[in-house]
């Protein structure tokens, strides 16, 4: 299955036999008060460098969450969208709980978006789909419900299933929903990786969609988080995942040599070709660009 997302200059496409989708996750307040301060304050230059820098690490994608308590989510959603879309040119992902935030996001984000997230809720699958259908825009489903997220594989590709019914009633086509399974924390339950590897499992055999995880989200409170995050990515990788929000600081060239061992790297082109990046040595001055 193949799903593009486009910006208004350029066009990537996530896909099961291609090579993997890097989203990039900085632009998050969460646990980061540099973030939350600069988007308190409007100093719209970090947020600038942290796009820049992240597309220069390897991001094909950019995830965009301004989700901080007594802002005005909305309207910062919508005015990040706009000076990110001044100062890079990849597709952006629109990350946030609120309806309301999305469809302001979804209004300024040019070409085909990625919509982050509807989950099996009844009410967000009311709300949502609708809006991401009349956008055209792209979709994650997050596997939990409104009993929560199930103990299960089983249990969680049974919403992937509800998710995707879904989306068909609404007229958004299965290759514009991408499922993710959840990846929670293993230092506050032991089985929660391989839950989400056996989930991902599953639905890469019986679904063959696009799998999206938060891959940082598996270290969260465990000391060398990176150590955790690329072993997590590349056993999720071989499993079926085909997309990840994640640092491509750390995480690019760990995926690029999995793309390449998994046969989905032909000549080693994208391999060598972020090597040489690399080389390239020190980032663009942002504001140049901004
Ligand atoms: N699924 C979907 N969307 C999501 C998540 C998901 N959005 C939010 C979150 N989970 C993914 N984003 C982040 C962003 C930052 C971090 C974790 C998840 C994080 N970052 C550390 C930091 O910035 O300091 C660094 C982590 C590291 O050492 O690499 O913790 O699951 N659809």
């Amino acid at each position: 299955v193949k799903t593009t997302l486009f910006s208004d200059k350029k066009a990537v496409t996530i896909s099961t036999d291609g090579p993997f989708t890097v989203v990039g996750e900085k632009i998050n307040p969460t646990g980061r008060q540099k973030m939350a301060a600069a988007l308190e304050s409007g100093d719209f230059d970090y947020i600038r460098e942290l796009a820049v820098r992240q597309v220069q690490a390897g991001a094909d994608v950019l995830d965009v969450n301004v989700g901080v308590p007594g802002l005005d989510e909305p309207a910062l959603m919508a005015q990040v969208v706009g000076l990110l879309r001044a100062c890079v040119d990849i597709p952006l992902c629109l990350d946030s709980p609120s309806p309301v935030a999305l469809e302001a996001g979804l209004a300024a984000a040019p070409g085909k978006p990625l919509v982050n997230s509807v989950s099996g809720e009844e009410k967000r699958l009311e709300t949502l789909l609708p809006l991401v259908k009349e956008r055209g825009a792209v979709v994650i489903g997050l596997l939990m419900d409104d009993e929560g997220i199930p103990a299960t594989p089983e249990a969680r590709v049974a919403v992937a299933e509800k998710i995707l019914k879904r989306a068909t009633r609404v007229g958004i086509p299965p290759e514009d929903v991408i499922i993710d399974p959840l990846a929670m924390s293993v230092g506050a339950d032991s089985q929660a990786g391989l839950v989400t590897l056996r989930t991902i499992q599953l639905i890469h055999e019986r679904l063959g969609v696009n799998i999206n995880l938060g891959a940082s989200n598996a270290s969260f409170g465990l000391p060398d988080r990176a150590a955790v995050n690329t072993a997590f990515m590349v056993l999720a990788m071989f499993a079926g995942l085909t997309c990840a929000i994640t640092d491509p600081a750390k995480l690019t060239s760990i995926i690029r040599a999995a793309d390449l061992l998994l046969g989905r790297d032909e000549y080693a082109r994208r391999y060598i070709g972020h090597f040489r990046q690399r080389q390239k040595g020190p980032a663009v001055v942002v504001k140049d660009l901004a």
